[in-house]
């Protein structure tokens, strides 16, 4: 007989995993390749958090996060979009901190040049194992009490491709789950491609903020800035994070493993991992060519990447905006190029309907904008919308101050390094190949900088070795982009200063290695400048959409047109085979390669280079340099 009187109760049978003390609160541990398991254990019991949360990149983990961090005041809903946040750091974790980024190896010298004595060498710093030990032990242990500890599979490069790698971040920051599900590959699909103990690059970060809290936390931004380290196992392919939220210091898909950690697997395995944007341009007779530039932090690369060009009939398109792996075909020895990205983090100000309306059009869903500024309207807001937002309405601040747009100039809405994190996908101008796992073929590869003074809009490297001596000589005032003050001239040789991971004397030896394979397609190298200033501090060039006349100079120079001369620092432009049709430039001043100019800085590249990487610099470069010295003294 059937028992009316009792309720139907539904039984579930739940098992709890735990490791050690700590419960998992979404995902099933033992299930995770047995080398990850090995190390996530390690870590659990380093860490010491509340609980342990594995993703799967679905949505509704997604939902779940947002929602959270919706309630706690860290993100807050930007009504006028569909999907998109806006948040405010502690006004401390607003950029990369270079000074306490390191790379640890046992023999200093794998990580860093030989640089002469009395000479504090810059590009890059290392640390002892055993000193790091004493550092971590310091912050890590228990560094995420009371807090929940994600772990997140990623991809850099589509998932499962022969150029792809693969990582696991954990992370006790919700914000940063969210972002790198925008700028990584996240997935459960990852361990699958992690059975037979394959190799992968171990990510571990932590705001630093156990629970119960010692100190205020500030804007519902956990960070703890007076001990912010960032340190690279090159060897063991490690990432240890410390400290800050905040872009590259956090999100360590980006600097730390693209580049850092890429670098030397790539050192080792003979291709390159690059701080550069990679586009096509398809000219009026439907001609398409692949390029590579790189430009210094806050210079120009996600505005060239994606920019709209104002020649009437070329199409630019984007695969990238930031991070470029590269490495010639064995077989038909072009150099093809991947984004191992699926976002863009970029620049906010300066971003509008004119200078990049793709980057904007990119980010009016799915997006998260840290440190600019909120219309009343519940719209993003920064310097550079000006135009496009009528004047009076109220913006709040990213530190929170309230005003009317208009009224009072010295107001400022965002952080200069203020950033939009938005899917790549949506970029109206994404190239349908952007995904390819075979990558791109690359024609030319440019570099550049911001340079008030004397160094002319565009530059061809006489050949392979000289392009690499313009690489290495690349200088670039300093930006917001990480803690440096003031606008500065610094050198950021291949615009990657911050972001090796190995001795850079090896870095610039092995981009001239790859001339010696006869198979190997070199790309044509150049040097650009969009930031020349005339005597009244204006530039000398309209830059933006109109940079498409210099990359199509660019292109029919690689296919071999007869519009270049000779000049002491490279080839430059013909007068006049740059289309300037509809501007007003004055040539002669955006051309020029001023004798005196040229003499002190070729004197003072050679002191620097020389101080920096002492015996490490490669022989080719010194021959490079004399050869500079010697057309620079024939100079009239
Ligand atoms: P990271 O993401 O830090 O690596 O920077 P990025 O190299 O991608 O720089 P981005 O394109 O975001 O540009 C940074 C700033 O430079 C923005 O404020 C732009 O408005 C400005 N900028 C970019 N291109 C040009 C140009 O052609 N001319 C001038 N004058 N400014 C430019
Ligand atoms: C850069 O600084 O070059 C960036 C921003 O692209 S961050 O991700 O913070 O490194
Ligand atoms: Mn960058």
């Amino acid at each position: 007989m059937e028992d009316v009187n009792v309720p139907f109760v539904e039984v579930h049978y739940i098992t709890i995993q735990q490791v050690g003390n700590v419960p998992i609160t979404k995902g099933d541990f033992q299930s995770l390749p047995h080398q990850v398991q090995t190390w996530l254990a390690q870590m659990i019991q380093l860490c010491a958090p509340r609980a342990v949360y594995i993703c799967d990149g679905s949505e509704e983990e997604a939902e779940m996060v947002t929602n959270k961090l919706v309630e706690r005041g860290t993100l807050t809903k930007l009504t006028k979009y569909e999907n998109s946040y806006i948040c405010w750091t502690d006004p401390r974790d607003v950029a990369r901190v270079e000074s306490k980024t390191f790379i640890v190896t046992n023999n200093k010298y794998a990580s860093i040049p030989h640089s002469r004595e009395g000479v504090k060498c810059v590009l890059g710093q290392w640390m002892s194992p055993s000193d790091m030990k004493q550092e971590l032990d310091d912050r890590l242990p228990g560094c995420m009490a009371g807090r929940m500890l994600y772990v997140i599979p990623f991809s850099m490069g589509p998932i499962g491709s022969p150029l792809s790698k693969i990582g696991v971040q954990i992370t006790d920051s919700n914000y940063v789950l969210l972002s790198m599900r925008i700028m990584t590959r996240v997935s459960s699909e990852i361990w699958k491609h992690l059975r037979h103990n394959e190799e992968f690059v171990k990510c571990l970060h932590s705001t630093g903020v156990p629970r119960p809290h010692t100190q205020k936390i500030i804007n519902n931004w956990p960070c703890n800035p007076e001990k912010i380290l960032i340190c690279h196992f090159p060897d063991i392919r490690k990432v240890i994070s410390y400290g800050s939220g905040y872009g590259g210091n956090s999100l360590l898909g980006k600097k730390c493993f693209a580049l850092r950690i890429a670098g030397r697997i790539a050192y080792d395995e003979g291709w390159l991992a690059e701080h550069m944007l990679i586009m096509s341009i398809t000219n009026p007779k439907g001609e398409e060519k692949f390029i590579a530039a790189a430009f210094p932090s806050a210079c120009g690369k996600t505005n060239l990447a994606m920019l709209t060009p104002t020649m009437p009939g070329y199409t630019v398109r984007c695969i990238g905006d930031d991070i470029a792996w590269m490495r010639f075909d064995k077989q038909t020895g072009e150099l093809r190029a991947i984004n191992p990205e699926t976002g863009f983090f970029g620049v906010a100000p300066g971003t509008n309907m004119k200078t990049n309306p793709n980057a904007i059009l990119t980010c009016l869903k799915n997006s998260i904008f840290t440190n600019v500024g909120e219309t009343a309207d519940g719209g993003f807001y920064w310097e550079g919308l000006e135009n496009e937002t009528p004047p009076g309405t109220e913006i709040i601040s990213w530190t929170g101050e309230r005003y009317k747009l208009g009224e009072d100039k010295t107001k400022k809405s965002s952080h200069p390094n203020a950033r939009f994190c938005c899917p790549a996908r949506q970029c109206p101008i994404i190239h349908d190949r952007w995904e390819d796992p075979a990558g791109v073929p690359i024609s030319a590869i440019i570099f550049g900088g911001r340079r008030p003074e004397g160094v002319p809009l565009v530059i061809e490297s006489f050949d392979w070795k000289h392009g690499i001596f313009l690489a290495s000589q690349l200088k670039s005032e300093t930006t917001a982009a990480a803690e440096h003050t003031g606008k500065q001239i610094m050198h950021d040789p291949f615009a990657m200063r911050p972001f090796v991971g190995y001795n850079f004397g090896h870095y610039i030896q092995h981009w001239l290695d790859f001339e010696k394979d006869p198979k190997n397609k070199l790309p044509k190298i150049f040097h650009v400048n969009w930031f020349r200033l005339d005597e009244n501090k204006k530039f000398l060039w309209p830059g933006f959409g109109d940079n498409i006349r210099v990359l199509d100079w660019i292109v029919r120079r690689t296919n071999g047109e007869d519009i270049a001369e000779i000049s002491s620092v490279g080839l430059i432009p013909k007068k006049d085979s740059i289309n300037l049709q509809g501007l007003i430039v004055d040539w002669d001043k955006l051309m020029s390669v001023p004798k005196d100019y040229w003499k002190d800085d070729i004197e003072e590249t050679l002191s620097w280079l020389d101080g920096q990487l002492g015996d490490d610099l490669p022989h080719d470069i010194r021959i490079q340099i004399e050869q500079q010295k010697q057309r620079i003294s024939q100079i009239n």
